[in-house]
């Protein structure tokens, strides 16, 4: 039986996000999201479901590090809502919403759990949605007030920070397909979108230099780097434009490699870059944070907008009915690291598993357990790859599971259940699901596969 061996430093984590888990959206004077909006459109969401009360971790935090600590995590990724800071996108800041994120880091710190701070996932106030939200360049003055806000603020409790969590998701499922807040479907405006996002990364992280604060910080993407659905070249050619499209759009110019080539040669004009953008974006960064999931095969077509287009897979599916595709994992890691080797002068940028992990049809027994075998066969195939690319030479430093809690899953509301502990979403009730007793055995070092 093989053993998954990790160091004994690596990074044991679980993530959630603000608005998926928070609730009292309408307290401790935070100001309205563009998620509070989106979920108030007709059909927009699943079942008309929104982030009011979702897991009320506002109220419920020190249950939750309690349960964080007796699985023996050692680091929680949470994200800091914007809104709550900076009701109005930008000027009066909200002590309030200080003071929340303040006792949630104090709690975890006397837990003995390190704090990794997402500065934003998704939860962009109103207000600046008014304005034209990330299509609009002057996004990147709010954002900048607002990451000084929470360097100045929470600097003294944050062990690790992240910009941006998915920078493909904000420009491209929020302005691009319209399947999330703000809902917009335009081309032009998700390309605006996604420029405005990195600018808004690149001047963050150096802002930050400017504090003197010393813990880490970096991003969060969610690469997509399909693999070629067949061996002729124009299929070759299909899965290098998509990975041009979804992933190097954001990596390449935060890296200092400036935008894909793909994309300058064929499309010059779809990014409304100016003299200076790129210096601004490619800022030193510690480390890189991955999101994985899935990963899908392209083919050549000719009709499709980028003349690429994904094609069916085969693998076992989870309930998102995103094919289970571990050695995609195994790809993305390699490649990312051979793509980051040498930036900024750096041998290597270390690598996190940011987020990774299986929605599930999850049932509770009479007995109110939750034997979740689906999960952990994910996690085991997946943490496997994490094992394995280490001794390749990926430097590869932590693991955090999607999700702590079954959360408000965006357009999917509380249908989709990502959890490693259950939520009873009458009660709020928590309970430890298998996979968790699985991650608890995996950090104590006796979890084989
Ligand atoms: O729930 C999301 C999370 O907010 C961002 N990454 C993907 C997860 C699962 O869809």
């Amino acid at each position: 039986m093989a053993k998954m061996d990790f160091s004994a430093d690596f990074l044991w984590g679980t993530a959630t996000a603000s608005y998926q888990v928070e609730g009292a959206a309408y307290e401790g004077g935070r100001g309205p999201c563009i998620w509070d909006t989106f979920s108030r459109r007709p059909g927009a969401v699943y079942a008309g479901e929104n982030g009011n009360v979702a897991c009320d971790q506002y109220h419920r935090y020190p249950e939750d590090i309690a349960l964080m600590a007796e699985l023996g995590f050692k680091s929680y990724r949470f994200s800091i809502a914007w809104p709550r800071i900076i009701p109005e996108g930008r000027g009066k800041v909200n002590p309030e919403g200080i003071a929340y994120y303040r006792r949630l880091c104090e709690e975890l710190r006397k837990n003995g759990i390190h704090t990794c701070a997402t500065i934003y996932h998704w939860d962009l106030p109103q207000p600046l949605q008014d304005e034209g939200g990330w299509t609009n360049r002057n996004i990147t003055g709010a954002f900048k007030e607002y990451a000084n806000v929470c360097y100045k603020e929470l600097g003294d409790l944050v062990d690790m920070w992240i910009t941006i969590n998915e920078p493909f998701c904000v420009a491209y499922l929020g302005y691009l397909w319209g399947v999330h807040a703000p809902g917009e479907r335009d081309q032009k405006k998700a390309m605006a979108a996604v420029h405005n996002v990195n600018m808004a990364h690149g001047i963050a992280v150096s802002e930050y230099r400017k504090t003197g604060l010393k813990a880490p910080i970096g991003i969060t993407w969610n690469p997509n780097t399909p693999r070629a659905a067949t061996s002729r070249e124009e299929d070759k050619k299909a899965a290098l434009i998509s990975r041009a499209f979804n992933t190097e759009i954001f990596i390449f110019p935060c890296l200092g490699k400036g935008y894909p080539e793909h994309i300058t040669k064929n499309f010059p004009d779809v990014i409304p870059l100016k003299e200076g953008d790129l210096e601004i974006i490619a800022q030193p960064i510690d480390f890189i944070g991955v999101n994985f999931y899935t990963e899908s095969p392209e083919a050549a077509d000719e009709k499709a907008p980028y003349k690429y287009t994904s094609k069916p897979s085969w693998q076992d599916t989870t309930a998102m009915g995103w094919p289970i595709t571990p050695a995609g994992l195994e790809r993305q890691l390699l490649w990312l690291t051979e793509i980051s080797k040498g930036a900024f002068g750096k041998a290597e940028i270390p690598l996190y598993i940011t987020e990774n992990g299986c929605a599930c049809d999850d049932i509770v027994t009479p007995a109110g357990r939750i034997h979740d075998k689906e999960r952990i066969k994910y996690l085991q195939k997946h943490l496997a790859v994490c094992a394995d690319v280490i001794k390749k030479g990926v430097p590869l430093k932590g693991y955090y599971v999607w999700s702590l809690l079954d959360n408000f899953e965006w357009a999917y509301g509380y249908a989709k259940r990502f959890g490693i502990i259950h939520v009873d979403f009458k009660t709020l009730k928590r309970t430890p699901k298998d996979s968790a007793y699985f991650l608890r055995d995996t950090i104590a070092g006796f979890a084989d596969i």
